[in-house]
């Protein structure tokens, strides 16, 4: 039988925190047995924010060698750079040629970075899914694994398949979302009803999975919570709390319940400190394999040069198919 397959990515626009992690990373490791995996670091979406270009090309590299460090094999799964496969680019504009402005400008995220960054909202900020389908759609993939935040742009991804295969004829596969049970919303350790995110302004927000253990420690002890000192999860009335129960049931493999029991009658400062050592020691061997794997850029080039190879070869079929359906002359 033909085995699924799955697409997933995660831009460089910052280092991953802890919520990319447990939202994708962490469980794209385990599917690399049971499907065929295509994992792409997406620099391309990083430019719907202005970056600098020497620190994108260092967080480029960091992020490949904290995905080969998680546990990613590039001897199972293809392991590549967006910019690395300009079928990317070609199949956003067919599909933009089918995407109504007024689909784009409700998105959540659209709307929310247009806020933090006035004065740079610009065309692709608003064209972000239309990219996010193409990668998707380009490699037949039937399952997404994503966090909560990028649901509302699977499903223009699934939108606009059904739209191309309607006008056209079945070209696509409508790809399904996977979004874990647990952790699919790490929430902002300042602002625990707002997400985590790698470009938070506020560092004390976010845990990067490169932060050192001094620093990891801290930033959970000022973490905000309440004033009720019981370590109860309530998402509601204690976001704060339910959140960091969350990320320690992750981190340790207990359940919320075995936890609260844990620290019944403890004060927020013991578990605030449970919990950052619970990341740290998850942290602690993956960034010693990272800092290992950087070393060696020649290595990490490789991977990169194989990746293209084999991702290119499945998005040139895929757009050569797209642009006969379509009406290009086929050469
Ligand atoms: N807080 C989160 N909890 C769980 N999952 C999360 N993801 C992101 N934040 C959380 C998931 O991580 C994957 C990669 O995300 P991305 O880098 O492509 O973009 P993003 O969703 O915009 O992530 P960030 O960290 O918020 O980046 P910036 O700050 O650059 O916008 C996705 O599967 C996402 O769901």
């Amino acid at each position: 039988m033909e085995r699924k397959v799955m697409f997933s990515a995660v831009q460089p626009s910052g280092i991953p925190t802890i919520g990319n992690y447990v939202g994708a990373i962490k469980n794209w490791v385990q599917f690399q047995d049971e499907y065929d995996c295509i994992y792409s670091l997406a620099d391309l979406h990083t430019l719907t924010v202005k970056q600098v270009p020497a620190e994108l090309r260092a967080r480029s590299y960091e992020l490949l060698a904290l995905y080969l460090a998680c546990g990613l094999d590039p001897e199972k799964s293809i392991i590549f750079a967006q910019s690395h496969v300009p079928q990317h680019a070609e199949l956003t504009w067919v599909l933009n040629t089918m995407t109504y402005p007024g689909e784009l400008a409700r998105m959540t995220q659209f709307k929310d970075k247009s806020a933090h960054h006035a004065e740079n909202i610009n065309m692709g900020l608003m064209d972000y899914p239309v990219l996010m389908a193409s990668d998707i759609l380009l490699y037949g993939a039937h399952y997404v694994p994503i966090g909560a935040d990028q649901k509302q742009h699977l499903e223009i991804t699934r939108d606009l398949a059904i739209r191309f295969n309607n006008r056209y004829s079945p070209t696509f596969v409508v790809p399904e979302p996977l979004i874990p049970k647990m952790g699919a919303r790490v929430m902002s350790l300042q602002d625990p009803t707002k997400k985590m995110s790698k470009s938070d302004e506020n560092v004390n927000a976010f845990i990067s999975m490169t932060d050192k253990p001094e620093d990891i420690i801290r930033k959970f002890k000022r973490a905000v919570t309440d004033s009720d000192m019981c370590v109860k999860y309530d998402v509601e009335n204690k976001p704060g709390v339910s959140n960091l129960l969350t990320i320690y049931s992750i981190f340790t493999g207990k359940t919320v319940e075995e936890a609260e029991r844990e620290f019944e009658g403890k004060g927020y400062g013991e578990f605030k400190q449970a919990v950052g050592e619970a990341v740290v020691e998850v942290l602690r061997p993956i960034n010693e394999k990272k800092e290992a794997l950087l070393k060696d850029k020649a290595y990490l080039n490789k991977v990169l040069a194989d990746g293209k190879q084999k991702a290119e070869y499945l998005a040139r079929k895929m757009l050569n198919k797209v642009y006969k359906k379509i009406g290009f002359i086929q050469l």
